[in-house]
């Protein structure tokens, strides 16, 4: 019962000119693919084959002798949740619940986005940067490698990939434009709206 990649959401070339097709095309069709072929590899023949993904990055996130699995499948749901967070008709700002939601725990809609900038750019090595809601507060919170706040009793809202190969091909070293764009230009707000309803 093999974990399948899910599809891209819009076109490789969908993000331009904030993220290139060519990122995209790599990023999607060799790093995400490689993450679900290791993971489908690793769990073959093994009881973890028969449960979701998400139940088995729970039983393998405190198990380093599962490190693999976990690396893997956290991966291979770490890039889904990324594709959903960006959109072609993504940035600006959230609206309802949320946005007020957001001006309460940040102080401000700006507040929130230099928040989630210094997360992108602070976070030392390959990682992640989040919105997160952890015991009904919003949170921006950064996470290392493969390790997820889904696994941390933290809801994910939003994410943004800041290992070099989200950025590389376009930004080079600037690591912080990239993470620029990605905020300002393609955080999808419905799916963090949708996200944020469904955990309260
Ligand atoms: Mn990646």
């Amino acid at each position: 019962m093999a974990y399948q990649q899910p599809a891209l959401p819009y076109a490789e070339n969908a993000l331009e000119p904030h993220i290139s097709a060519r990122t995209i095309g790599f990023h999607y069709g060799k790093h995400h693919a490689a993450y679900v072929n290791n993971y489908n590899n690793l769990v073959a023949g093994t009881p973890f084959d028969q449960q979701g993904i998400e139940q088995v990055m729970a039983a393998t996130a405190a198990d380093p002798q599962k490190a693999g699995i976990f690396n893997n499948g956290a991966q291979a749901w770490n890039h889904t949740f990324y594709w959903n967070s960006l959109s072609p008709a993504g940035g600006g700002k959230p609206s309802g619940e949320l946005a007020a939601k957001i001006e309460a725990d940040f102080g401000s809609f700006e507040k929130f986005v230099e928040e989630l900038k210094a997360a992108a750019a602070t976070q030392f090595g390959s990682g992640w940067a989040w919105l997160v809601i952890d015991g009904g507060t919003l949170k921006v919170v950064k996470t290392g490698n493969a390790q997820t706040p889904l696994t941390s009793g933290q809801t994910p809202l939003l994410c943004i990939d800041v290992w070099e190969h989200a950025y590389y091909l376009d930004y080079q070293n600037r690591r912080p434009d990239y993470a620029a764009a990605a905020i300002e230009h393609l955080l999808n707000w419905e799916f963090a709206e949708s996200n944020y309803r469904a955990a309260k």
